[in-house]
């Protein structure tokens, strides 16, 4: 039985600050914003507010290339201002984590700057450098994660030097003991103001394979996994940060695990590694995308899904703990990619979160899904920012024609990143009333439709729906820590599951089909009545359920 605890029960929120609230009319979502919207919040009967970075950076990768860890980003506010939100956070009995992004830095940090100033400034190994390769070309093939070589040549020094993100990201050397107590220091500067935990970004690949050998990229999701992630020294760094900092707190360590498998993630959240509290994988994240995320969309499959969730329960039924979450910022909106947002939008929203918040883990939502925001098919490039999306057309786009260019298109409607980061749908006034003036990035201009405001007068809304459905698993530990069986796993259009904690029993039925679909039960065996529905009534026939299209059921079984 797993150790009941605040990190395990609460609610995960997690907020893009840029495109949340606009407090002061400059286009940019900020802190004031946040602190305008807690009752909000709290309405949700969320516990832990994820901030995505809110600290100085030029903004190549939106805040996770920074500049200044003890400074919060003037876009954003000020430091008084998150005392501020923590302060009142606090009192409305919420948490607050921060994204710490420790395995690069920007390019326009003082490290870098020192660093890349000479070969043997003190700072010089606080990064990767490496001489080119005897053709003058970088050290070795490795890919960044946004395209192209992960090697930029300095020409002032004549060395490359490493980046797996952007090339205003360079990664920090991890082996250099400095850096780490830096690091470190960070974090305790956050933890001494009473910060609830941290959200560890890509923090699976601080521990680089020092060989740099050459790799095959040909399958990169593979690559990630064998070249990147799970690095040499990576357990023995984290079990560092666990003693050096997150033991000296009642914090929460959620790890993003970037190439972590089912078969490795006790590694990393195993209760006596002393190593992270929790982590969250990709394998839903990644459902519908190929090898190349750009690139030929998957069809979503049930049992894959199925499958998916039957694994990481039974690496984890014993130790550790997982987070459920099926988006965040940097993946396509979940009702367009998991549900169905042209016929069977709300309703569709509406079942996910009955999956979601009956999963053992911690569940963790992203912001906008609780009113069902959906993906935005810009007409034209030019209505993009994110750096991973931009950088994919423009090196694809080159020689391409008018179609072809269509084609590049579709493949940022149906996967990019700005997808999750169209600015919060309040209201259907100018802008979706998440400002005064024109926003950092295009509002979705379902907005009139879809906002928050109209659902507050919806008893019928996918906002009402969440705020019950969250309610609801607050109200019920056996759906946090519960045993799971899943029930006809064949099935391929109703995901059935039993959830069983001590005498509490659930049975959740979910039907992922446009088309109604059987369940075959033996009669008696189950109530009439259901705790959660979707759907205004429950039908059935002589042996079993009769869902509805994207139905989603909560029974309680005696
Ligand atoms: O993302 C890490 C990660 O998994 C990336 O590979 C990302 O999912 C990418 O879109 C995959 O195609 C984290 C942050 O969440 C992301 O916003 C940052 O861009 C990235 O790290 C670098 O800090
Ligand atoms: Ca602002």
């Amino acid at each position: 039985m797993s150790k009941t605890t605040w990190w395990k029960e609460g609610i995960i929120y997690q907020i893009y600050p840029r495109s949340f609230r606009d407090s002061n009319g400059d286009g940019i979502g900020d802190l004031r914003g946040i602190i305008e919207s807690l009752d909000y919040l709290k309405s949700l009967h969320v516990d832990i507010l994820w901030l995505s970075p809110i600290f100085l950076s030029p903004n190549d990768d939106n805040g996770y290339d920074v500049s200044g860890y003890r400074e919060i980003m003037p876009d954003f506010g000020t430091l008084e201002d998150f005392e501020e939100l923590l302060e009142k956070a606090h009192q409305m009995g919420m948490r607050i984590i921060l994204d710490i992004v420790a395995n690069h830095c920007s390019d326009e940090h003082p490290w870098f700057v020192r660093s890349k100033s000479s070969k043997d400034n003190p700072y010089r190994d606080y990064f990767f450098w490496k001489a080119p390769y005897p053709n003058g070309g970088p050290p070795n093939n490795w890919r960044s994660f946004f395209g192209g070589s992960a090697w930029e040549l300095d020409d002032n020094t004549g060395e490359y030097y490493l980046h797996l993100f952007s090339k205003k990201q360079p990664d920090l050397n991890w082996e250099n003991p400095a850096l780490r107590q830096e690091l470190y220091d960070i974090m305790h500067f956050w933890f001494k103001k009473g910060v609830d935990g941290v959200r560890l970004d890509v923090i699976t690949l601080i521990s680089k394979r020092l060989g740099f050998e050459d790799a095959n990229f040909k399958k990169f999701r593979t690559a990630i996994e064998t070249v990147y992630a799970n690095g040499t020294r990576i357990h023995e760094f984290l079990r560092e940060m666990n003693q050096e900092v997150f033991q000296q707190y009642d914090v929460m360590a959620l790890g993003e695990g970037v190439g972590i498998h089912a078969n490795n993630v006790l590694e990393y959240v195993g209760e006596k590694r002393g190593e992270l509290d929790l982590i969250y994988h990709f394998d839903i994240l990644n459902l519908t995308f190929g090898e190349e995320r750009y690139g030929p969309a998957k069809p979503f499959e049930l049992l894959m899904l199925k499958g998916i969730f039957q694994k990481w329960y039974d690496a984890t039924k014993k130790d550790g703990w997982t987070v459920q979450a099926m988006g965040n910022h940097d993946y396509p909106r979940i009702v367009s990619r998991f549900g169905d947002d042209q016929d069977f939008w709300k309703e569709s929203a509406k079942l996910l979160i009955v999956l979601l918040a009956t999963q053992r883990g911690t569940l963790n939502i992203y912001q906008g899904d609780e009113i069902g925001m959906t993906n935005t098919a810009f007409a034209d490039i030019s209505h993009y920012r994110d750096i991973e999306g931009l950088n994919f057309f423009r090196s694809a786009a080159m020689g391409k024609n008018t179609e072809e260019l269509e084609v590049l298109l579709s493949y940022l409607h149906h996967a990019g990143r700005d997808n999750a980061r169209t600015p919060f749908q309040w209201n259907s006034s100018e802008y979706a009333g998440f400002s005064k003036n024109q926003p950092w990035l295009g509002v979705n201009p379902n907005y009139v439709a879809i906002n928050r405001q109209d659902q507050e007068q919806d008893p019928d809304s996918i906002l009402h729906f969440y705020r019950n459905m969250l309610h609801y698993r607050k109200e019920n530990p056996v759906l946090v820590y519960g045993d799971y069986e899943c029930l006809q796993p064949e099935h391929t259009s109703v995901y059935a599951y039993l959830r069983t904690y001590g005498d509490e029993r659930r049975f959740i039925l979910l039907n992922f089909s446009k088309k109604p679909s059987n369940f075959s039960l033996k009669p008696g065996t189950y109530p009439t009545q259901a705790e959660i529905n979707n759907y205004s009534s429950l039908n059935f026939t002589s042996n079993g359920i009769r869902l509805q299209p994207f139905q989603g059921v909560v029974l309680k079984l005696n």
